[in-house]
Order: C-alpha cells, then structure tokens, then sequence
C-alpha cells in the first residue's frame, strides 16, 4: 500500500514537467503508470487518470469507488463502467483545461484518436521518465524481489537431478516464489537444458535432463509490483566439457567488468561496449547476439537500457541488469545475468542475498 504522501510527491513531480512541456492537463490511461502514481493495481482498459494543476481525477469502474475515496480522499472518483474515455475529455473542457497531453506511445488507437480529436496534444513519456529513477520506498521493494530470485536459484540448484523436465524445475521454482509472497512471475520463466541452452529465449519444454548437459535458468518474479530478473548457468555432471568451463569464464568476467563499469554519468553504450569487449577480444563476439541489459521496474524491460544504440546516461537510482552471454549453437550456451543499482559511486548487485 503507497501512503497518500507518496501520491502527493509523485504527481507534483509530474507536475513539474507537465509545466516544463507547457501542458495544464495530462491523461494517464497506462495501467503500470497508474500503478507508479497511486499504488493502486488496475487492469489495462479500466482506468483514465486526468491530472491538472488543481487536483487529480479518477474514473474507474463502480466497484472501486468506495475503496479509492477511502484510500485517496483528496482525489475526486468518479465510478462509471462505461464512457471513461470521453468522460475524461468533457470534464477537462468543464475545468477549462488548455493543453491537455496524453503519453502517444503507450495510447490505444481508439482513446488516442479521441483525445487528438478533443485537442488534445501527444507528449512525451513523462511518467516513464520519472519511473527511470527509483527512489528508496522502490529500491526496498526491488531489493527483496530480487532477494527471492537470488533464493529461488539457491533453492532450485541442488534438486535438479537427472530426468526432471524443464517444466518441473519451472514449476517448483514459480511456487517456491509464490510462497516468499511473488504475485507472479516478471516474465516466462525459462529453463534449458543442453542444446537448448544456445537459444538465448529458449521457450520452457518437456526436454529432460541429461547427465552431463548445460543448465540455463532466466527468471524472476513480481513482488509488491515490482519485477527481478536473474539468470544462472552451470554444467550438471562431472564431465564439464574444456570449451564449457572456458565460456563460463569467459561470461563471468564480461558480466564482472560490465557491473564494474556502470556508475552515475557513464554512458549505458559504454558498459555495453565494456562488456562486450571481453567476448570479442576472447573470440566469441559473433555469439553474444542481444544486448547487455536493461532497465528494471514495475516492468520487466524499461529504460535505461545498457546496449551499443543508446543515447542514455547512467544516474544514481537507475535499475539495470547486466547479462551477457555465449551461445553455440547446437553445442551450449551461457549466460549469467545480475540485477544492479546505480549508486552515488558505482553500482551494487541486488540478485543476492
Ligand atoms: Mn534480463
């Protein structure tokens, strides 16, 4: 539960840059950017927020209107179950409302057709801005999002034993987190086993586990609305193949250099490139095939994103993973994958205990 404070900081944040834009109105009908205002979980399609410089309009289906007004007096909660959209667009006419924005990236073609024929103007993603930056309340919810991921692994490790599938092992693992109190997963889990390994999105199967194969795991969880994301390799068997043993490493230093690269005021493109370096000055850049990573929050891929195109600069707060890899097809393929936290000086590792 997001304390009233928390609302009252967060939309007069967004409020500074609705003013910067020049914006007196913004609708905000993205169920995750509702989320992030008012910790309250809507599902896509149900909400349309209208934020302005006098107070915050919610129109929402009937049976939230009780609760809201509860939780949120000094929000105005307006319940209808249909005409949400255009209920928002006559009410900023009603309030005089200049220049209204909506987010024209995350807008639905039929609400966004509307609002551009209300005159209303597309605007940047403020919200996704503002979501880029973690403040403490999230950095502690992540912390121990990622602390079940990181146990989850801890976990899962010693029962795999030969013959199990890749569901089994997803399964058990996607309870074990339910029970630490994830409400979902952030994303498909993914398990592989030998030459399944090479497939950097591996879809989960009844492959069974052989003596003497590579395991990859990639997953993560939604505790308290926010995603973890964390991905471990190992040889199951005591015949570890030399060209095994030597990617492992080979990863293990990329993924070391890359979190010890990343710190406030260095370009995202440059960790990428640190860590990509190591792969490549080892012989294996053809097969790192994604890039480094990628931010992390209430979604499980946000910006900032560590790759070779992006314009971004790391900030204290940023959440981003740093997951290279080497996949040889047909043979094995590793990745190691950590989710870190800019900090005042460097970064700190969040997928551990
Ligand atoms: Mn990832």
């Amino acid at each position: 539960m997001v304390s009233q404070q928390r609302v009252l900081e967060k939309t007069a944040a967004l409020k500074e840059l609705m003013k910067t834009a020049g914006l007196d109105g913004l609708v905000i009908t993205n169920n995750i950017d509702q989320f992030y205002i008012l910790g309250f979980y809507f599902y896509a399609g149900e909400t349309v927020l209208l934020l302005y410089e006098g107070g915050l309009i919610c129109f929402t289906r009937q049976l939230y209107e009780a609760p809201l007004k509860k939780m949120f007096p000094f929000i105005e909660v307006i319940g209808q179950d249909k005409e949400r959209t255009a209920a928002a667009v006559a009410a900023a006419a009603r309030l005089g409302l200049k220049r209204v924005g909506f987010d024209a990236e995350k807008e639905n073609y039929m609400a966004g057709s509307l609002f551009k024929a209300s005159g209303f103007v597309e605007t940047d993603s403020h919200i996704s801005l503002l979501r880029q930056t973690k403040d403490e309340y999230e950095l502690a919810i992540l912390r121990d999002s990622c602390r079940i991921a990181y146990e989850t692994y801890e976990y899962i490790k010693p029962l795999l034993k030969t013959g199990v599938s890749e569901f089994e092992v997803a399964a058990e693992m996607e309870k074990f987190m339910r029970i630490k109190g994830a409400s979902a997963t952030s994303f498909l889990t993914i398990i592989a086993f030998g030459e399944n390994t090479a497939n950097p999105h591996h879809e989960t199967s009844h492959r069974k586990l052989k003596d003497n194969e590579a395991v990859l795991m990639d997953f993560g969880c939604i505790y308290n609305g926010y995603c973890s994301d964390i991905t471990r390799s190992w040889w199951h068997g005591d015949k570890e193949p030399e060209e095994y043993t030597k990617i492992w490493h080979i990863v293990d230093k990329a993924r070391q250099s890359g979190i010890a690269a990343e710190k406030p005021g260095v370009a995202a493109q440059k960790v990428d490139a640190t860590a990509r370096g190591i792969i490549t000055d080892a012989g294996y850049g053809e097969y790192f095939t994604h890039r480094l990573g990628h931010g992390v929050g209430m979604e499980i891929h946000e910006e900032p994103c560590n790759d070779q195109t992006t314009n971004a600069v790391l900030k204290k707060g940023n959440v981003v993973t740093v997951e290279p890899g080497i996949y040889l097809p047909g043979k094995f393929g590793v990745r190691l994958e950590d989710t870190t936290v800019i900090t005042d000086t460097g970064a700190d590792i969040l997928t551990r205990k």
